[in-house]
């Protein structure tokens, strides 16, 4: 009370309302006005943006905390009342007429699209030391995955320019949700990289606040250990994606510019973009308020398995249950053994990819009523049994996921299957963990995530005629992986299967040792015989022909050992780099037709 004349009418509001919700411990050391009161002013600017980037405020904050705090030590389960099965959703298989049809039918809706970016966390579990989005996705180019990502949104945008003619160029728009922990580095990565070719206008960051921690099952907020003028606080998930576009006007916006989908994605999955054009078709021809992308999951796998969840009561939901609820949540409801693989060798519930679309206009519509906050959950770790100390402050948390649990049941909420090889190889695991990672399951690492983008790429090229050559198996950072021929090509170049086809002819032929870039939209590769490296690039108005035999030494790969610390980290977190032996590089500058068959 006798430091409230420093503060400003507002501050004085919001120190009634800290007294209100029973948080007078937080001035119990306060020393007498005329020390610190800078430091106590500022300790208000932050309770001022605890409260406003909150929805409801820091009294809705604790409130929640409270309800949550007592059913975590009731032990309530939340999934009380429920019970789950397998639900059913589109299977789609690459390449066949069914997903071709679907490809279709997502370019034309891409230029309706706009996309979200979740990129505030800062991947403890990868250990890496910068921000995950400027990680190279694969080393033969160096490409990282937020100039993939970009570049894929903007073939997207030139690819319908060429499919909805005499409609303008629509820009589609690109959301990047950082945090204090991101923040600054993405910008100074866009910046320094001219946004990887798109208008500055064209991204927008929002930032996602942290919460403030809690001491207690009280929900009495924390402070910092060595500062008493400073509340702690922890993230609270990716699910604050919805509160910050909700509050930052974009949906209206978008909505009035006549756009349709909003497509969620994570931080490093280079392969993401593969899967997008069948899968937005198929929200679009299912009509679903919300499509979430899966790939066949593996028990016990990290991530979330999709489930259908059906209340004693008749109601039913299709979510999102996260990895580590999914195994209690079926043992506690008759299926004795949990998370287990059936005779498929797979869990019967699709892994959850964390890939959403969802339609603009209900979308905008639930958040109006919700204001845009999630359900949220909270993770104590308690001392001992009696449940009534934590061995360290704990926060709520919410995921992006979780928009469903508000929905009515009349909400379309359905799912899409992909293969994995084509959509998902996330960058998630530091080597030493990946390492353990039970054999069969997918180590999730820099490593593998990097192999995947050739074996995709392999794969795609065999399915559009080409005859590429096995893999062989090798041990990079102890994990062993398929090492296809090291191809990649512009996201310009090709974007979906019917793009491939167009661009490959004649008999073609890769070796296993080979690598390929291909980083001009209109190089046509035609009857190419390849065992070496070949890299080319042309500008946008030149057109080229590659064919021919091309031979040479080629890039060798060299193991890497991930603790050699005079290796840059982003190269020794997947153990091997290329000795660039031999290539055959060519760039086309001009406009023209060119031939390049040696
Ligand atoms: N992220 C944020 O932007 N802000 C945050 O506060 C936290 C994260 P993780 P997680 O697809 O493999 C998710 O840590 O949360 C961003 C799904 O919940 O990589 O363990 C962060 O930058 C799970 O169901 O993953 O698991 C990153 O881009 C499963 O689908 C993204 O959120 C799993 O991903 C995910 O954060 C998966």
């Amino acid at each position: 009370h006798k430091n409230l004349f420093l503060l400003s009418p507002q501050q004085v509001e919001l120190a009634k309302t800290l007294m209100e919700m029973e948080q007078s411990h937080l001035f119990e050391q306060w020393p007498e006005p005329g020390i610190d009161d800078d430091e106590k002013r500022a300790f208000f600017d932050q309770v001022a943006r605890l409260n406003s980037s909150y929805p409801g405020g820091l009294a809705s904050y604790i409130k929640t905390a409270r309800e949550l705090l007592a059913e975590s030590k009731a032990g309530k389960n939340p999934f009380d009342g429920f019970t789950p099965s397998v639900p059913s959703g589109e299977v789609l298989a690459f390449g066949d007429d069914n997903f071709v049809q679907y490809e279709e039918a997502g370019m034309r809706e891409a230029r309706k699209a706009a996309f979200v970016l979740v990129a505030g966390g800062l991947g403890e579990r990868l250990g890496y030391n910068g921000i995950k989005v400027a990680l190279p996705s694969e080393s033969v180019t160096g490409t990282c995955f937020l100039q993939l990502y970009i570049e894929s949104i903007l073939a997207l945008q030139h690819a319908n320019c060429r499919l909805v003619k005499g409609d303008g160029q629509a820009e589609i728009p690109l959301v990047i949700m950082t945090s204090d922990d991101t923040h600054s580095r993405t910008v100074d990565l866009l910046e320094f990289n001219a946004y990887f070719g798109m208008k500055p206008t064209q991204v927008k960051l929002l930032k996602q606040e942290k919460v403030a921690c809690l001491i207690d099952n009280d929900a009495h907020l924390a402070l910092e250990p060595n500062n008493k003028y400073k509340i702690q606080t922890k993230p609270h998930g990716h699910g604050d994606v919805h509160s910050l576009l909700y509050s930052s006007g974009l949906l209206k916006q978008w909505h009035d510019a006549g756009l349709r989908w909003v497509l969620f994605f994570q931080d490093t999955n280079g392969l993401l973009f593969k899967a997008i054009p069948a899968s937005l078709g198929v929200s679009a021809a299912k009509q679903y308020h919300v499509n979430s992308l899966a790939v066949p999951r593996k028990a016990k796998d990290a991530i979330g398995g999709i489930t259908k969840l059906t209340h004693k009561d008749g109601r039913t939901m299709v979510i999102n249950v996260e990895y580590n609820q999914l195994d209690p949540l079926l043992r506690a409801t008759g299926y004795p053994d949990g998370d287990v693989n059936s005779e498929t060798g797979y869990s019967p519930f699709p892994g959850n990819i964390n890939q959403l679309i969802l339609e603009l206009g209900p979308y905008m519509e639930e958040l109006t009523r919700t204001g845009g906050s999630i359900k949220e959950f909270v993770n104590p770790k308690y001392k001992d049994s009696t449940k009534t100390a934590f061995k360290s402050s704990t926060r709520l948390e919410c995921m992006m996921q979780d928009y469903p649990k508000t929905l009515s049941p009349s909400a379309r909420v359905g799912f899409t299957v992909m293969d994995t090889w084509l959509a998902y190889a996330p960058v998630k695991n530091n080597p030493e963990d990946a390492a353990k990672v039970p054999k069969g399951n997918p180590y999730h690492s820099a490593t593998s995530g990097e192999m995947a983008i050739y074996r995709a790429n392999s794969l795609i090229l065999r399915k559009a005629g080409v005859k590429v050559d096995d893999p062989v198996c090798q041990t990079f950072n102890a994990q062993e992986v398929e090492v296809w021929p090291r191809i990649v090509w512009k996201p310009k170049w090709a974007l979906t299967f019917a793009d491939v086809k167009n661009k490959v002819r004649g008999n073609c032929t890769v070796t296993q040792r080979s690598t390929m870039a291909i980083k001009g939209q209109r190089i046509f590769v035609e009857d190419l015989s390849l065992d070496g490296a070949l890299l080319v690039d042309a500008a946008d108005r030149a057109e080229v022909e590659v064919g021919g035999r091309v031979q040479n030494k080629g890039w060798i790969i060299e193991n890497v050992d991930h603790k050699d610390t005079s290796v840059p980290e982003e190269v020794r977190i997947r153990g091997f780099k290329f000795n660039k032996v031999d290539q055959l590089e060519k760039t086309y500058s001009e406009p023209g037709k060119f031939s390049l068959k040696p």
